[in-house]
């Protein structure tokens, strides 16, 4: 069966799923989207992706052309379209064709597109042996060129960040604020455990609000862990018991080595786990 792609009130198939190469999405990157995580047939915390995603397109002065429950109903019947019992969703809103220049008022018709299909996951080894990463150059967009908060479609911040961390074998990489704290890695957010309480940058450190950070600190919180939500430094991640990285992707993966630091005793830690453990229990009941 061929994937069914949703664009703007109906599904295609794949080939046939197609817009303007006058998209100012295409031409500019003016655009948003959400990544989410299909759980035994269900969006995993789809209200909290449509809430960020209408945040994104208000910070860009993008109307969205549909309410947020029709949105929901949409992703609810792409999914269901595509018979799948796991797997991930890409939402996209585009500015829509325009003329070839900047002025976003030259556009008409967003496009809502709707993709639903299998997710290429880290191998299981990454779960149990856990990842190295390393600081690359690229900082973080500075909030005031462009806000990390809006999960826009340019991403090429992130990307020359993944290139870099690829070009020294690392599958993830971690980025540095305008100020020079730890911010985020390029398509997850990180956290520390030290002296038994959960670490992690704050908003205003220049990151992505990630759904699966929240839902991690939920989880924290619920079992008694203190989680501080404060600024870090390099140093505070070399000097780490634990650390690892969440996003709807990679869901919750551990690091033991950082800018070839062993982190902790260079393993998986104990709580780290105990979170794995239950991000699972929440996601696979
Ligand atoms: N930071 C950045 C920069 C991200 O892009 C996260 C953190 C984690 O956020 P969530 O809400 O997912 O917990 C992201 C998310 C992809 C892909 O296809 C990217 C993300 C999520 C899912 C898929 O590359 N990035």
């Amino acid at each position: 069966m061929s994937v069914k792609v949703y664009i703007n009130g109906r599904l295609y198939d794949k080939q046939d799923a197609k817009i303007s190469v006058y998209d100012h999405g295409l031409l500019y990157g003016d655009g948003v989207f959400e990544g989410m995580r299909i759980y035994g047939g269900k969006v995993f915390r789809l209200q909290d992706h449509l809430e960020r995603l209408w945040h994104s397109a208000k910070a860009i002065w993008l109307e969205m052309p549909m309410s947020m429950e029709d949105l929901a109903s949409a992703v609810n019947q792409t999914v269901k379209a595509n018979e799948l019992a796991d797997g991930y969703v890409r939402l996209i809103v585009t500015r829509g064709a325009g003329t070839l220049g900047l002025d976003p008022h030259c556009t008409s018709d967003p496009q809502v597109i709707i993709i639903a299909d299998l997710i290429s996951l880290y191998p299981e080894e990454f779960y149990e042996k856990g990842l190295e990463i390393i600081t690359v150059s690229t900082i973080r967009n500075h909030p005031a060129a462009l806000s990390p908060r809006i999960k826009s479609l340019n991403y090429l911040n992130n990307i020359l960040a993944k290139i870099e961390g690829l070009q020294a074998g690392c599958v993830e990489a971690l980025m540095l604020n305008h100020r020079g704290e730890v911010a985020e890695c390029t398509g997850d957010n990180i956290f520390l455990v030290s002296r038994g309480q959960l670490l992690t940058p704050p908003i205003d450190a220049g990151i992505l609000e990630g759904i699966t950070r929240a839902v991690v600190i939920e989880l924290a919180v619920a079992v008694g862990i203190t989680v501080r939500e404060i600024p870090l430094t390099k140093h505070d991640v070399y000097i780490a018991d634990e650390c690892f990285l969440t996003g709807s992707a990679a869901e919750l993966v551990p690091v033991v080595k950082v800018d070839s630091r062993p982190i902790g005793d260079g393993r998986p830690g104990p709580i780290t786990q105990q979170l794995l453990t239950r991000f699972h229990e929440l996601t696979r009941q």
